[in-house]
Parts: C-alpha cells; structure tokens; sequence
C-alpha cells in the first residue's frame, strides 16, 4: 500500500498572458521544488486552478507533472469537476499516467451529507488509486462531525483527507482511527503536525518548500522548539501575503523569483501595479528581504 505522507506543494498551475497552460514554466517549478525535496506534489486543487480550468487542460497539466516527476515521489492529482463523470474521467486519466492517489473537492452546489456521500463512493468505486477527500468547513459544504468524516473513510479506496481546519482535536480523532489526514492550513502545519498529522498539503509551500521540508522534517525528530520557529518564520511571510489576493500574489512572488506564472484566472485577479509594489515594499522589511523575492 502506499505510504501517503509528507510535504506535497499545492502546486501553482502557471499560464501565459492568454490562460494556457505554460509548460515550461511548470517543469521548471516542479524542478525547483523537487530539488528542495519535496515528498510530492497536489495537482489543480483550489491553489492550481483546477475548478477554473478545462478537462482537456487539467489532462494536459497532469500529464505535464507526472511526466516531470521522479519515481519516488507522490503525485496527487485532484480530479474534482463540474460533474460526477468528468472527475472520473480525470481519475482514469491520472491512474493511467502514473499518479500515486487522487483527491476530490465535494461537488459544487449545495448537498446534503448523503448525496456527497454517494458522489465520493461512486468516484471511489471508479478507480484502484487511493482517494483523499476534502474537508474545509469554511468553505461550506456538508461534511461536518468526525462520525461523517469516518463514514467517508471507511468507502472503499478512500484513504483520508486533506484537513483544512483548525480544530486539531478532529484531526487527532481522524489520525486515530487509522486515516491519512494531511493538514491544509500552511499556517499552522506544525501543530496538525504535532496532533498527528502524516503531511501537509499548500500553497504556500510552492514560495519556501526547503522551510516547509525543514518543519517537517524537524517535527519528525521532535525538534518542536525548532519547528515552532521554522513555522514563525513561514507566517512572516503568509500574514503579508494574505493582505493581497492571494492568489495573485503567490504567482506575482513565483515571477519575481525567476518562474513566469502568468495570470490567474478568473473570478480570481492579479495584483494591479501599485498592489505588486506595496507587496514588494513589505517583504523588503522583512525576514525575506534577501531571498528570492526581492529579485526583480
Ligand atoms: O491547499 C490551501 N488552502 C486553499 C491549501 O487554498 C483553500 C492553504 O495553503 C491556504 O491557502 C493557506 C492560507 O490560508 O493556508
């Protein structure tokens, strides 16, 4: 069975000016991230744009990842989509091509608990790859208790969940009862990590994957002195960067340190001039004055 775990960057899904995917500009990421040692990759989630994107471009975008990746590490492909059939067209699509598991947002509109139920058993049921489901209450949706997330655990081939909460207390229970969980808040990795966490899984790990590697691998030691500070100095740079569009900033930061990512897509924005300058302006006060950022 494979071992689910670790540091899996959310990965960016870089484009040109036009919305089309940039290939270049993804190996040379996966590159950059492989070589700060990453455990793998989470491919189009929310972070890379999967839900803005066409199924035709995600085939290509996941194609393009699992060609550029060592045997050894784990891809993640998120196969969520605008309706049950193409997210298991996207799951035969990554089975076919070499991923290590599949992960699916819930679907989009407003269910109740047992109809998202019976959309990840039948994604379930439609692939051998191991499946991770999706909890972030904040985003709504209908999974809520610990006993609805079992319930999800226990569907065949579902392995566990990507975790976007801050309530550790759950995780622990989840991590208990034997199912992967891979935290999903870059800001608090280090105490889902320390609640039992086997990884995390972010977009902020595509801008410092080596302090993100370092964290883990200093929680996996018991260095958590040494995490907590590794985690404060990754929030120096997510509290500036959460005072812009997130999204926009990320690709704006990726830019200045050498990887065009072009644009977001919409409904999401770039950063306009002045929001770029004032985003520069603060990292150049921080502890991330000297590093890749400050490039252009
Ligand atoms: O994938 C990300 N969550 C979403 C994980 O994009 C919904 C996190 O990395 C957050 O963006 C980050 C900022 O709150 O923790």
């Amino acid at each position: 069975m494979t071992q689910l775990h670790g540091i899996l960057p959310a990965l960016i899904t870089p484009f040109d000016e036009a919305g089309n995917f940039n290939a270049k500009s993804c190996e040379r990421l996966l590159e950059r991230l492989y070589d700060a040692d990453v455990h793998g990759v989470y491919v189009c989630g929310t972070t890379g744009e999967g839900l803005l994107q066409t199924v035709a471009q995600r085939k290509t975008v996941a194609e393009c990842v699992l060609h550029n990746s060592p045997k050894d590490r784990q891809v993640m492909v998120q196969v969520g989509a605008a309706c049950l059939s193409e997210a298991i067209e996207l799951a035969r699509h990554a089975a076919q091509h070499g991923a290590a598991s599949i992960s699916s947002l819930p679907p989009a509109g407003f269910y109740s608990f047992a109809e998202v139920a019976a959309y990840y058993r039948a994604l379930a049921e439609s692939t051998d790859l191991p499946l991770l489901v999706y909890f972030m209450p904040a985003g709504g949706g209908a999974i809520s208790t610990v006993a609805q997330m079992l319930e999800l655990c226990a569907l065949p081939n579902v392995r566990g969940l990507k975790f976007t909460d801050h309530d550790f207390y759950k995780l622990s229970l989840l991590k208990e009862s034997g199912a992967t969980v891979f935290n999903g808040y870059d800001e608090v990795l280090c105490a889902g990590l320390l609640m039992g966490a086997d990884g995390g899984i972010g977009s902020f790990y595509n801008l410092v994957p080596e302090l993100f590697v370092r964290l883990y691998a200093q929680t996996q030691t018991g260095q958590w002195a040494e995490a907590r500070a590794t985690q404060r100095r990754i929030n120096e740079l997510i509290t500036i960067t959460l005072r812009f569009p997130m999204f926009g900033a990320i690709k704006t930061m990726l830019g200045w340190s050498g990887i065009d990512c072009g644009t977001v897509l919409p409904p999401r924005r770039n950063l306009t001039a002045d929001e770029a300058r004032e985003l520069q302006r603060q990292l150049s006060q921080s502890v991330f004055a000297d590093a890749v950022f400050a490039r252009s």
